[in-house]
């Protein structure tokens, strides 16, 4: 498990130190296409600062959680994705099946999602 910075995966792919599929980048945030992807979309966006958990939330990191929603929304939009819908998901830690420890928010669209989910 990632949980050092110095070790996170998702700040070296921010950081460009390490290769992946780019689709948005702004001062606060960047997303790229999931390696392992579990849909016909399926985009990560996380936020530049190095968070590891939804728990490690300080207040100040309110408005980057927005932000990666409204990110993910408009991938959604560009992709034709946002009338028939899409999902978003964070995991939190273990029991929810969170395998890197930098906060990021799962953009998943281009079929239809069960609930409750697995
Ligand atoms: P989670 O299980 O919620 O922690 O999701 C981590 C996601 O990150 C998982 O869907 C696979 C993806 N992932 C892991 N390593 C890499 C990588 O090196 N590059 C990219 N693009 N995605 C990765």
């Amino acid at each position: 498990m990632l949980r050092r910075m110095s070790d996170c995966l998702f700040c070296k792919i921010a950081a460009k130190q390490l290769p992946a599929k780019l689709v948005h980048e702004d001062p606060d945030t960047v997303a790229f296409e999931d390696i392992n992807p579990q849909a016909p979309t399926h985009v990560v966006v996380v936020p530049r600062k190095h968070v590891a958990t939804l728990n490690d939330l300080a207040p100040e990191d309110e408005a980057v959680v927005g932000k990666l929603h409204r990110v993910a929304a408009k991938i959604a939009k560009e992709r034709g994705l946002a009338e028939r819908g899409w999902r978003a998901v964070m995991n939190c830690n273990r029991d929810a099946g969170q395998t890197v420890f930098h906060l990021h928010l799962h953009l998943l669209g281009g079929r239809a999602f069960g609930w409750p989910p697995g």
